[in-house]
């Protein structure tokens, strides 16, 4: 018999989650395994959740478990062995009467959602659970929502997968290869525009992108800015932020935790800090990853940063450090 696990998705009204439940489904994200879903919405749109659902049991999808939805979250979190925490108050809306344009504000908000969740997670959830955070801002979020379980076996990431599959998109195009030939493509810091996508460790074919690409004024002035920039361009473009590269992203992180590392690549998303390349201890910080045998999920240790990548990181991690100390009240 097929080993069964659990998935809670929150957001699951919203645009990224339309694209990314039906592939969790589908049998290639995890496989063999029967996926029991989760999807938990707030009490305003929670009753949508019964078109999707009449939806997916309508797809033909054999891997497909049990299917409930609910605006409980504590329900819901309940010997969960994955969660993506994607629901989240967006920048603009009106919120208790106040229109939310301030980082700060929007810090504030979402930092008391992931509060509740992050409580709930560690009390309810398998002692070696995984959180995917997509909501933005994901690394404070996942900060916070971390700190709340407490449960330190359960493994909190705030996704940098789209600006690492963004990265080596734009890479691929200047060297006329396609993306599979870019690996060990690195974002360090923040899911921001301060973010740093590591071209110099990239490797294009085998060889080191510092190598292959000769061109800083490009790297400065191109690469950086484009990939940092990816996401308002989209907004810009398609008049609403980035959804399906962001389904396919979260899918993307979930297959690369739940496979091992091939030998020589890494994979990219935050986590908390143990004080690796001088990143302050509990920060979640976008790092390179593997997967190792046992199936934990560790940092690379072993990348080397030029001077010039350590002063664009650091520039993330100062960030990171004024988001952690505009919400202290929230972490214990
Ligand atoms: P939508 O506004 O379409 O959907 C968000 C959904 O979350 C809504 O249906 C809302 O009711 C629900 N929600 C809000 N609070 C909730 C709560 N406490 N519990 C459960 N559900 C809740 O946004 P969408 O385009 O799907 O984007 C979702 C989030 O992803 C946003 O915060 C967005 O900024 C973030 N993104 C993060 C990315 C990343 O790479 N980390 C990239 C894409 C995206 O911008």
């Amino acid at each position: 018999m097929s080993e069964r696990i659990k998935v809670v998705v929150t957001g699951a009204a919203g645009q990224i989650a339309y694209s990314l439940i039906p592939r969790l489904v589908d049998g290639r994200t995890f496989g063999n395994k029967i996926v029991d879903l989760c999807l938990v919405e707030i009490p305003q749109v929670v009753d949508k959740l019964e078109g999707l659902v009449m939806e997916l049991e309508d797809s033909y999808f054999p891997h497909m478990g049990d299917v409930s939805y609910t605006d409980n979250f504590d329900d819901a979190s309940h010997d969960a062995d994955w969660f993506l925490l994607v629901g989240s108050i967006p920048r603009g809306i009106v919120y208790e009467g106040k229109k939310i344009e301030e980082r700060s504000d929007l810090l504030k908000i979402n930092g008391g959602i992931f509060v509740k969740q992050g409580e709930s997670i560690g009390k309810n959830a398998k002692t070696n659970a995984k959180i995917l955070v997509v909501g933005n801002p994901a690394n404070t979020n996942a900060l916070i929502g971390k700190n709340a379980a407490n449960n330190d076996k359960q493994l909190w990431m705030a996704m940098t997968m789209l600006d690492s599959s963004r990265a080596k998109s734009v890479i691929a195009k200047k060297v006329s290869k396609t993306v599979k030939d870019i690996k060990h493509m690195i974002i360090w810091g923040n899911h921001s525009p301060t973010m740093y996508p590591d071209i110099e460790n990239t490797f294009i074919e085998g060889a080191k992108g510092a190598n292959v690409i000769n061109d800083n004024d490009w790297v400065e002035n191109t690469f950086l800015p484009t990939v940092q920039q990816r996401g308002k361009a989209v907004i810009d473009a398609r008049g609403a932020s980035s959804a399906t590269s962001a389904a396919k992203a979260a899918l993307d992180t979930i297959i690369a935790c739940e496979n091992v590392t091939e030998d020589g690549d890494c994979f990219s998303a935050a986590v908390a800090s143990d004080g690796s390349y001088g990143v302050p201890e509990g920060l979640i910080c976008g790092y390179p990853l593997m997967t190792l045998e046992d199936g934990t999920v560790e940092i690379k240790r072993d990348v080397t940063l030029s001077e010039f990548a350590k002063s664009k990181f650091q520039l993330s991690i100062d960030e990171l450090t004024s988001e952690k100390e505009a919400v202290k009240n929230l972490l214990r």
